[in-house]
């Protein structure tokens, strides 16, 4: 993209966010009436920037609208929503910045446990396979189903109560679906360094959530293929990416070590060329102190259709 139709970007961009904030905080003031004000400065600074925060997913939610509206379209990075915006100066003193992040792009480890409590196989393989492409040990893989599946009957090379009771403190596995990829953390011997490495292709989503090729990471896309290939071309994944969704599903399926394993893969894993769950991070200082936000959104179509916050993480 050319400078100018960059910078334009940004100027419509900082409007909408200006405008989302002026309609909270006259919502804001509008509660208020009537009430003493008892807020201390630092409080005070720290309702702004949540207020900025709420700004931030109507915003987030109108570029993922202009991206969705076509049910036909594929969802990508080189679309608007993707942009990180700022760091910028939204209101006097108050810098924000945010972006969105497309979790589909992301293994989703809720999909290991199929509907019928059992292991789903392609999904496990292909985790396997993205542990082994980051170099940590394909074993996981089992010990993470062990977690999430209901049943207390280890896999080979899992865990389940009958080992984390031995503990101490003793616990037990969630034995359901998990909510956040931190979860992980609680596994025996899954270590922060192991997670960092793991977190930014990892994803817990319902189970049918689905996998969005267009925004897969190139490890993920090597543990769909069967082979080193995208993720040793990092740059060319990247500029293929520019000019929209890249791989097709077609061209995924034409780089499979055996193509007619596809239609398996694409059903175990629900691969398709858009998303629905998206996670927008956020990130409002102020002098010395800073707030950061997570929300978690899903579009809810058809067409444009409306995008609901699931959950919200906010910490100053
Ligand atoms: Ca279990």
């Amino acid at each position: 993209m050319n400078t100018h139709s960059r910078s334009t970007g940004i100027a419509l961009l900082t409007a909408l966010i200006v405008l989302a904030i002026t309609s909270a905080l006259a919502y804001a003031l509008s509660a208020e009436t009537g009430l003493a004000i008892r807020r201390t400065a630092g409080g005070a600074a720290q309702e702004q920037a949540r207020e900025i925060s709420a700004a931030t997913e109507a915003v987030a939610a109108s570029l993922l609208k202009e991206a969705l509206e076509d049910p036909n379209s594929t969802l990508h990075g080189a679309q608007r929503w993707a942009r990180p915006y700022g760091p910028v100066e939204i209101i006097p003193g108050y810098l924000m910045e945010a972006r969105l992040d497309d979790l589909q792009g992301r293994f989703n480890l809720n999909a290991l446990v199929s509907a019928d409590g059992r292991p789903n196989d392609i999904a496990r393989r292909t985790l396997e396979r993205l542990l082994q492409n980051l170099e940590l040990e394909p074993q996981w893989a089992a010990m993470i189903i062990d977690w999430i599946d209901a049943d207390d009957q280890p896999l080979d090379g899992g865990a389940e109560v009958s080992r984390y009771s031995t503990l101490t403190p003793g616990y037990r596995p969630a034995n359901r679906i998990i909510t956040s990829t931190s979860e992980l953390l609680a596994i025996e011997g899954f270590d922060l360094d192991r997670y960092r490495r793991l977190e930014p292709h990892i994803s817990a989503l319902p189970r049918d959530a689905g996998l969005n090729v267009c925004t897969a990471t190139g490890p993920l896309l090597d543990a769909l293929s069967g082979e080193r290939q995208w993720s040793s071309a990092a740059d060319g994944l990247q500029r293929n990416r520019e000019a929209g969704c890249f791989p097709r599903l077609e061209v995924l399926r034409n780089s499979l070590r055996d193509p007619t394993e596809f239609d398996a893969l694409r059903s175990a894993l629900g691969l398709s060329e858009r998303s629905r769950y998206f996670g927008l991070f956020g990130y409002v200082s102020s002098g010395r102190s800073g707030y950061t936000s997570y929300s978690l959104l899903r579009h809810e179509g058809p067409g444009a259709g409306q995008i609901r916050v699931l959950l919200r993480h906010t910490a100053p």
